[in-house]
């Protein structure tokens, strides 16, 4: 006899048609989590251990912790952090309704927060941003190319002595300039002091004054600091026609306006807009497009629709099915192409783009015919994600993933040269690849090629925003109210039959002791036969939205 635990839980996904896009859109936003610095719970991490990098600022006599790190290392960003804030955080702006709410900011168990978990995963770099603006300074970023001669996990990291023989981290600030990246910043904590005031009306207070100071900060020589980019060296490309910051200005002052209603904000948004970059890319470097489509929703002016026309409609997909625009990154583009056609088609109506966008998605999702030995047909970019059983990227260029607390370079080494996945101790689940380096080919899942196998905040940014659309154009709605229950185990000879059912979906796990005995998707009502009979009481866990409960057998 087998005494049944039952379970309710406020989780549910759904399926329409082929792909799962809430499932995509939930560990896309999850995966923030993994990049989560300081103190804050990454789950990457040993959830007991005190974090890392907590130390961040402390020579200085500040609390720099927390924020997000840039990619598979652990340096912080002003360029790409708030960036990737905006990202996230517009999707939610502009279509609220498809955002769930599974877990707590610290990825405590169903049934959540009562906070939609993008805002949860976008307050852990909010918080950050405010910490970083102290009077006029801002630092701007912590941590440089010394960080790259390890690949430790991050704790064990954050202990070595590779700053000036400490552990301080460098650090590095302005009070004037530095424009892109400081409008970013305004940006995105300017949005959050829209979308957080139904949460926490004083946080989101703080975050729109915050937002007026880094963008009054940006505004002072922003010509002469914004494309000087020497002291890191790692987004030094960003000079030429990247070097342009009229665009960032321009997004932190639309949305300085959105949240103050101060109409000088607005004039000189337009004034920003009118001098940005329409002909460029847009991605993170260039964010010119989303100016004109935020500031075409507030003006209704058809000039601002037309530069967003332009962009959109020169978009072209590759034979293989999706935008390939550069070697690096080429899916990180994809993702912001179908970003930007997601909102045409919101202000528009226009099918194309929409088209586009989901063509941009869907191959990301494993929607392909086979790009490379290590992409085969179905083969879904998307960590964790495995809807079309094409499989998923198993060799991140990522520290945290790998996990190593010493010798990384030599279990680095094992793993490329013996494509040894277990070494691993973390799946960087939610992660997207960098992709295919040529438009249908050269895709390497390698943890050695940081071209096609690097991750990073800002390539999942746009994408998940993207994502996002389709889910509410296709009203994709995630309920948070369904249960899961798990209401019949009984032995057979065939081994023991566990019978759960759900009202959405979900991707469960069942361990036997230290034994994972089965995973998979499970929907509506599934019947589970595990082959041999459990040694003890059985476990099971969904990994993502964070909760276990045990099967107890008598
Ligand atoms: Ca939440
Ligand atoms: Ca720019």
């Amino acid at each position: 006899m087998y005494k049944i635990t039952f379970l309710l839980l406020s989780i549910c996904y759904s399926i329409f048609g082929q792909h799962n896009y809430p499932y995509a859109q939930h560990l896309s936003t999850r995966f923030l989590g993994a990049q989560r610095s300081g103190n804050t719970k990454s789950w990457i991490q040993n959830m007991q251990s005190k974090g890392a990098f907590v130390n961040d600022g402390q020579y200085l006599g500040k609390d720099l912790s927390g924020g997000w790190h840039d990619c598979g290392d652990y340096i912080k960003f002003h360029l790409t952090g708030p960036y990737t804030a905006l990202m996230y955080l517009y999707g939610y702006f502009q279509f609220p309704e498809v955002y769930p709410d599974l877990y707590s900011a610290d990825f405590s168990r169903a049934p959540g927060n009562g906070i939609p978990d993008v805002l949860d995963e976008v307050k852990i770099e909010t918080d950050y941003l405010l910490k970083c603006l102290v009077g006029d300074t801002v630092f701007w970023q912590i941590g440089d190319g010394r960080d790259h001669d390890h690949f430790l996990e991050p704790t064990t990291q954050s202990n070595l002595k590779i700053y000036s023989e400490t552990n301080y981290r460098a650090i590095y600030f302005t009070t004037e300039g530095k424009s892109n990246a400081l409008g970013n910043a305004a940006a995105a904590l300017a949005l959050m002091g829209i979308c957080y005031q139904y949460f926490d009306v004083n946080y989101a207070r703080k975050c729109t004054e915050a937002a007026k100071k880094y963008y009054a900060i940006a505004c002072i020589n922003p010509v002469k600091t914004a494309d000087a980019r020497t002291e890191d060296g790692f987004y030094e490309w960003l000079g030429g026609q990247w070097s342009d910051c009229n665009d960032e200005l321009g997004m932190g002052a639309a949305l300085l306006f959105r949240v103050t209603k101060e109409q000088r904000y607005l004039d000189e948004a337009i004034s920003w807009a009118k001098k940005a970059n329409k002909w460029g890319d847009f991605g993170y470097g260039n964010v010119a497009h989303l100016l004109y489509y935020d500031l075409y929703l507030q003006t209704n002016r058809s000039d601002f629709l037309s530069n967003l026309k332009w962009r959109v409609k020169n978009y072209k997909t590759e034979p293989c099915g999706y935008t390939h625009i550069s070697k690096w990154g080429s899916l990180r583009d994809a993702g912001n192409a179908a970003f930007i056609s997601a909102l045409y088609h919101k202000a528009t109506g226009d099918s194309t783009s929409y088209i586009l966008a989901k063509k941009n998605i869907d191959f990301i999702l494993g929607s392909h015919n086979g790009i490379s030995e290590h992409a085969p047909q179905n083969f879904s970019f998307l960590i964790g994600y495995n809807v079309l059983g094409g499989g998923f990227p198993q060799f991140p260029h990522h520290a945290p993933a790998l996990g190593a607390t010493k010798n990384a370079w030599d279990i680095y080494n094992t793993v490329k040269d013996k494509r040894d996945a277990s070494l691993y101790q973390y799946q960087l689940t939610g992660g997207l690849a960098g992709g295919p380096e040529e438009a249908c080919g050269k895709f390497e899942d390698d943890i050695n090629n940081y071209i096609s196998s690097e991750y990073c905040i800002y390539y999942n940014a746009a994408f998940t925003s993207a994502v996002a659309y389709i889910n509410f154009q296709e009203k994709q709605y995630l309920n948070p109210n369904l249960n899961i229950n798990i209401h019949q185990v009984r032995a057979t000879l065939n081994g023991l039959k566990v019978q759960i059912s759900i009202s959405g979906n979900t991707q469960i796990e069942i361990w036997d002791k230290e034994t994972k005995v089965w995973e998979g998707i499970v929907d509506a009502k599934k019947e589970i036969t595990l082959k041999n009979n459990p040694k003890g009481n059985l476990l099971i866990k969904d990994k993502f939205a964070n909760w276990q409960e045990e099967i107890i057998l008598k």
